[in-house]
């Protein structure tokens, strides 16, 4: 039987994740959608031709009859609050990050979820599902490499719009990083520093760019991040491994080396939507199918709370200036499993 899923926030992402359980994976269908703009959830389901209910409300949405499961698509700050819902309901649900604002709204998620006794949420990190980190953790898993000693990383955007803000880019940009990079090196973050280089001039009053984020494992490896959202040329995902006997790259997206008026080119994608497309499509293939096999796997209400952790202590960082400590409480039992 197909899963029912109600989907809250019909934006950028909401849409596409509509899309790709209507059109590509299978196993589900879209019943109910939701966004406080309701002109966004009647265009997407006339667009696709769902026969989806529009409601106004998201926790309409959690608590409708037919609703199986949910995916939270909607701002950042709303994203605690539907989930909280979801596990209230015995709802399973799928969030996109961060799971919420900050390590304290994690943590009541956290638990909600081990009061309600099982796996209910599953967090919209997609890069573990990435078929470029997995070759990349592949090799580091097998020590070819030796120990990781040092990372250096980079998140860039093209462009971000005027309210995307300083924090923005620890918040909802280098929470990939903090999620992706404590998975690739099966290790937890000590501290954080971060430095803001001379601004560019195509940002405004609200947000430094560039930040450079300095992190420190438990183990020692030394990691740091660029992100830089107006970048202008394109959407860059770098990581590169320095190891004890090698160095490790991520795969840049595969496309056609061009030689053409005396230059040799490669295309650089612009879009977040075309960079991670399969990753996005096999980690919401992944939770259907869990949901449906009674057992969810993916990233948990655990991770998202550790990349809040870190996020919470870099945010601070940005203010101080400082080395700040990253303190992550030890794992309940109940994500061990
Ligand atoms: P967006 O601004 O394009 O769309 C968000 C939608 O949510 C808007 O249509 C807005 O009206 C709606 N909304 C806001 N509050 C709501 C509420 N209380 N109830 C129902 N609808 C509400 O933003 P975008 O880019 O689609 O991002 C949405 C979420 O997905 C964000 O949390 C973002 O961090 C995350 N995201 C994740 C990505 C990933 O790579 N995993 C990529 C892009 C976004
Ligand atoms: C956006 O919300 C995402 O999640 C994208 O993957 C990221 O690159 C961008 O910086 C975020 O704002």
């Amino acid at each position: 039987m197909s899963l029912r899923l109600g989907v809250i926030g019909a934006g950028a992402i909401g849409k596409e994740h509509i899309r790709r359980c209507t059109q590509v994976l299978q196993g589900a269908t879209v019943v109910a959608v939701s966004d406080i703009n309701l002109d966004n959830a009647r265009a997407v389901v006339s667009a696709l031709g769902l026969k989806a209910e529009v409601y106004a409300d998201g926790q309409d949405v959690i608590q409708a009859q037919d609703v199986d499961a949910l995916i939270v698509t909607s701002w950042d700050p709303t994203h605690e609050a539907f989930t909280l819902g979801a596990i209230e309901a015995g709802k399973p649900v799928f969030c996109e990050k961060p799971l919420a604002m900050t390590a304290e709204g994690c943590r009541r998620i956290v638990d909600a979820e081990i009061k309600a006794g099982r796996r209910l949420v599953q967090v919209g990190f997609m890069r573990p599902y990435d078929e470029g980190y997995q070759a990349l953790k592949e090799v580091i898993d097998s020590g070819e490499i030796g120990a990781p000693l040092m990372l250096h990383c980079a998140h860039r955007n093209p462009e971000v719009g005027d309210n995307y803000t300083t924090d923005m880019a620890i918040t909802s940009t280098l929470i990939h990083e903090l999620d992706v990079l404590r998975w690739l090196l099966n290790d937890d973050y000590a501290s954080v520093q971060v430095r803001f280089p001379r601004a560019t001039s195509h940002t405004h009053a609200r947000l430094k760019d560039p930040q450079i984020v300095m992190l420190e494992t438990r183990n020692g490896t030394l990691i740091d991040v660029e992100i830089f959202v107006n970048c202008r040329y394109g959407y860059d995902i770098q990581c590169e491994v320095v190891g004890e006997t090698g160095i490790a790259r991520l795969p840049e997206p595969s496309s056609v080396q061009m030689r053409k008026t005396a230059k040799l080119a490669t295309t650089i994608l612009t879009d977040w939507k075309d960079r991670f497309i399969k990753a996005y499509d096999v980690e919401l293939q992944a939770f259907i199918n869990d949901v449906k096999a009674g057992e969810l796997r993916g990233p948990s209400a655990w991770d998202g709370f550790a990349a809040s952790v870190a996020a919470d202590a870099c945010l601070k960082a940005q203010e101080s200036g400082a080395l700040e400590t990253i303190s992550l409480p030890e794992r309940p039992a109940f994500y061990l499993r």
